[in-house]
């Protein structure tokens, strides 16, 4: 056995101890304490200590964990400011509406949640009252408190919003039956019911993330003056379960370095998730507490309820804290469902002192105490608690807050490990719910055993007290704004026309194409400081430090160092109006800024225009999810995906070179996914982008819709933009002649065979090049496109299909526009081959692709293209072979072709 008090070797060590008699007088009296009245007296002078130590302005770092009792105690906690029995009443509704609509519409097997708000009714409901504010607060007009809330509570939600008038029996009744229209989404969808829901929350994880976001992109608003949302507050309420995902404790330490005391968790700690306890072994509460602590966090516990005090008062001994710390969550889960000769036996007859303390207590004290009385359950001491989080200054708050899942919902649902998946409650457990919860329905309101929902009346004291205390937070909530921003205007023409004429002899690569373009638009009078460039520490790849200097880095400490290369004139420029933001190794933190950036024009009636540019392998397939909140939250402006395509990342490799992004983006009906070739294409569709999401909307166009550009880092001369009728709008669609072999100046025989090649992006270039080879080698003319998307030609073309259902018939675009193209048609990108296959079935000439599919590997481009049989020789031997099978060229020139190539 070691001993206990011999030297064991520590980092205290490096520090010299200047007055060993002295250190050994309080580590003997720390000895004699615990001898004389135990470890937990103890453990109680030491925490005492080190509070006067913080007191005296010593620092020390704070311990990671406190006991299993609340943060605030009872003497401490402020009267609620309002009518509780009014609140109780309001409360009994909202429960009773939301099992009803769930339990209602279980015969049309369409699923719901009754547990979940079951357990968190008060921690939304004091919110209401007393906290969120609303899109008319005087203090933060326009813009409000921001809400996540937890996806599988919304029932609750929209229980409320039935009383406060907003919704009636009809919305409630078709609760998760959309497609007819007037239904309500199951979740907080955006998308589906705008006026109501601001955040879409229920991809676990997502909502955590994006609300420290939102609660930093507020500071970033206020501090570059673009307006003061000084007073909105951000609530995210969360799932015990939920903290399991790595988003949701991604930025905690972003969260508190940056002093967010604009931002407040609520975390619903039920114990339980989906199949089970959430720390069975375990106490979820405490590995929160310490790891929220550890980032720098307040926090604050609110586990018990009022009936415990006097449990606390009895324990002299310190036997049940220590108790409560050990018995692991699961243990507790199981008291709250059974007989108090169990709880006696299991809880107490632990240890002498618990016995003897629970010969004190009567049994119905124990059932009260092990059933029901949790922290999370009395509106008084949520109301502590949230008061507790909006006045702390200099950190977030994060409030663990303990509850039963089922809570109300009788035995047959409370603390059940399925209670998340039971989705109807029976007429018998209805109505003893009805007796517990003292709401006036009288048993014939159940017609033919159908639970009826219940309403004490629009002009009821319950209505009116709701509603006022709404008004007086300035207004409904959660709402969403929907009404039209008055459009931007637009940039001035010159910084989209400088990229027409082309660069000369002069190599651009695409990235810098956009970058330049960013630069110019950043400087518009109007528009400019509304851009929000957004980098995962990419910025020197891109070309972009030297935006550094010009706009700073967002810090909102500023720039309390002098920088290393203060000297040089694209030095690293910190400041707090900076406008960069430049988040480190960070893509999910990143989508997170675009989320909130693009989404600012609701929340906070100010339109920004975010654009995020990444490492284009590292965006959608690692943050794809965030791009379908994004569309669900109706989030506005630019992706870039940046170093595109399989091919192009010189010696880079597999877990590099991205060749599928733009079948993910496909995935997502509200991206925009463009494959620019040239420079001037950038700048056609960033400029129409600007006019689309910010601008004057067109009849019937959707402007909650974002772009995803696929840009190069390879450096070519970027042609002049074509003359031609229709290529602004075949740029847009997605499809355009950019030569001929003729207007290539090629002279092609009389009568050659011809074929079309359509490529995209850098591909581009290896189709001009074969476009060559063909006429002067071959004999063949070819005609080259520039597929500026492949997917909005096939949404179009899926659009004109659709149409056709309807009785409308109109041609799609991309056989509209290859209308009389003669020959066959090949299709070429940097991509697998299921990017330009997008267009093929509406295509009507033959046709053909090449592409990269396959991991990618590391060489130089040359022979990575060859190596994917997308380099020009490839293309040319392609094309001879789709003419070949026409009877158009020798069968034999394909041969011939691969042998002088070399493939
Ligand atoms: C990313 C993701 N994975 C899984 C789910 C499915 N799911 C929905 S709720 C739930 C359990 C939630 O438990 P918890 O967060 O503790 O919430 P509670 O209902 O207990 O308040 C799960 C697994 C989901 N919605 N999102
Ligand atoms: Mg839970």
């Amino acid at each position: 056995m070691t001993d206990p008090h011999a030297i064991q070797p520590s980092a205290l060590d490096q520090l010299p101890d200047r007055d060993p008699e002295e250190t050994a007088e309080w580590q003997a009296s720390l000895d004699a304490v615990t001898k004389a009245a135990g470890p937990h007296r103890a453990a109680y002078l030491m925490r005492r200590t080190l509070e006067r130590a913080e007191g005296n302005g010593i620092t020390l770092p704070k311990l990671l964990e406190t006991d299993y009792v609340n943060t605030i105690p009872t003497a401490a906690e402020p009267s609620v400011p309002g009518d509780e029995e009014m609140e109780r009443k309001i409360t009994a509704w909202n429960r009773w509406n939301a099992a009803a609509m769930v339990t209602r519409g279980a015969k049309h097997g369409v699923g719901g949640h009754i547990a979940t708000f079951a357990s968190a009714a008060w921690l939304y409901e004091t919110g209401f009252n007393h906290f969120f504010k609303g899109k008319e607060s005087q203090e933060s007009p326009g813009s409000g408190d921001q809400l996540y809330i937890q996806g599988h509570a919304s029932p609750g939600i929209y229980a409320r919003a039935f009383l406060d008038g907003r919704l009636d029996e009809s919305h409630l009744d078709n609760f998760r039956r959309e497609s007819a229209g007037g239904g309500l989404p199951s979740y907080p969808h955006p998308r589906r019911l705008p006026w109501l829901w601001e955040f879409p929350t229920v991809s676990m994880g997502l909502g955590p993330l994006s609300a420290i976001y939102q609660a930093r992109f507020n500071r970033y608003l206020t501090n570059r003056a673009v307006k003061d949302v000084s007073a909105s507050h951000v609530w995210a309420f969360l799932g015990d379960g939920e903290m399991d995902e790595p988003e949701s404790t991604a930025a905690l330490a972003l969260a508190a370095r940056e002093e967010l005391d604009n931002l407040t968790f609520v975390i619903n700690c039920n114990l339980q998730r989906l199949d089970g306890p959430v720390r069975a072994n375990f106490k979820i509460v405490q590995e929160l507490e310490a790891q929220f602590r550890g980032a720098g966090w307040n926090v604050v516990k609110t586990l018990w309820g009022t009936a415990w005090d006097e449990l606390f008062q009895l324990d002299t001994t310190g036997a049940l804290v220590r108790r409560l710390r050990e018995v692991p969550d699961a243990q507790v889960q199981t008291y709250q469902t059974r007989d108090v000769a169990y709880i006696r036996q299991d809880f107490f007859g632990s240890e002498p002192a618990l016995v003897e303390l629970s010969k004190l207590l009567s049994d119905d004290k124990i059932l009260e105490c092990f059933h029901l009385s949790r922290g999370g359950h009395e509106a008084r001491k949520v109301y502590a608690a949230y008061k507790a989080a909006v006045e702390h200054k200099g950190a977030p708050t994060v409030i663990l807050a303990q509850t039963v899942k089922g809570h109300t919902l009788g035995e047959g649902f409370a603390s059940k490990n399925a209670n998340h998946q039971m989705k109807k409650l029976s007429v018998d457990e209805f109505k003893s719910m009805r007796d517990l919860l003292e709401l006036p329905i009288s048993d014939s309101q159940f017609v033919d055993g159908v639970v009826p929902y219940g309403h004490p009346g629009a002009d009821s004291p319950e209505v009116r007290y709701l509603q006022e205390r709404r008004a007086a937070l300035g207004g409904p909530a959660p709402a969403r704004r929907t009404h039209a921003l008055a459009p931007l205007p637009a940039p001035a023409d010159k910084a989209f026309a400088s990229f027409d004429k082309g660069s000369g002899s002069q190599n651009v690569a695409t990235t810098m194409a956009f970058v330049r373009l960013v630069k110019d638009l950043v400087r518009d009078k109007e528009t400019g400081k509304r851009w929000v460039p957004i980098v995962p520490d990419e910025a020197r790849t891109f070309g972009m430090e030297s935006l550094f200097p010009s706009l700073g880095i967002y810090s909102p400490k500023g720039q309390t160092y002098e920088p290393v290369d203060r000297d040089q004139l694209m030095y690293y420029k910190e400041a707090k109006n900076g406008q960069i933001l430049n988040e480190g190794i960070t893509e999910a933190g990143s989508m997170a800024d675009f989320i909130a950036a693009s989404t600012s024009y609701a929340t906070h009636g100010e339109a920004m225009i975010p654009f995020y540019i990444f490492y284009s392998m590292f965006g959608w397939q690692r943050t794809a999810d965030q791009m379908w909140q994004l569309g669900d939250q109706l989030g506005r402006g630019f992706l870039v995906g940046a170093t595109a395509g399989r091919t192009t990342l010189t010696g880079e490799g597999l877990q590099h070179a991205d060749g599928h992004s733009p079948v993910i983006a496909a995935t997502n009906p509200a991206a925009l996914s463009y494959d620019p070739a040239f420079a001037y294409e950038i700048a056609a569709i960033v400029k129409e982008g600007l006019r689309r999401m910010y601008g004057e909307a067109a009849p019937g166009e959707d402007q909650n819709v974002f772009y995803y550009l696929t840009v190069y880092n390879e450096p070519k001369p970027q042609p002049a933009k074509p003359s031609g009728e229709g290529v602004d709008e075949g740029i847009v669609k997605g499809l355009y002649r950019f030569n001929t072999a003729e207007s290539a100046g090629l002279s092609p025989v009389a009568n050659a065979p011809r074929i079309q090649l359509l490529g995209s992006g850098t591909a581009i270039h290896w189709v001009l090049k074969a476009q060559r080879l063909l006429a002067e080698e071959w004999g063949v003319s070819a005609d080259v496109w520039s597929a500026t998307s492949w997917t909005e030609l096939r949404r179009d073309a899926l659009e004109a299909d659709a149409a056709l259902l309807r009785g409308e018939e109109r041609l799609p675009y991309i056989r509209q526009t290859l209308q009389g193209a003669e020959g066959p048609v090949l299709a070429v990108s940097d991509y697998m081959r299921q990017v330009p296959d997008q267009i093929a079935q509406w295509v009507e000439q033959d046709y053909s692709s090449l592409g990269a599919d396959g991991f990618g590997l590391s060489d130089t481009r040359e022979a990575a293209r060859r190596h994917f049989g997308v380099d020009a020789e490839s293309v040319v031997v392609a094309a001879l072979a789709q003419l070949a099978r026409r009877g158009e060229v020798k069968a034999t020139a394909v041969k011939e072709a691969r042998e002088k190539y070399g493939l």
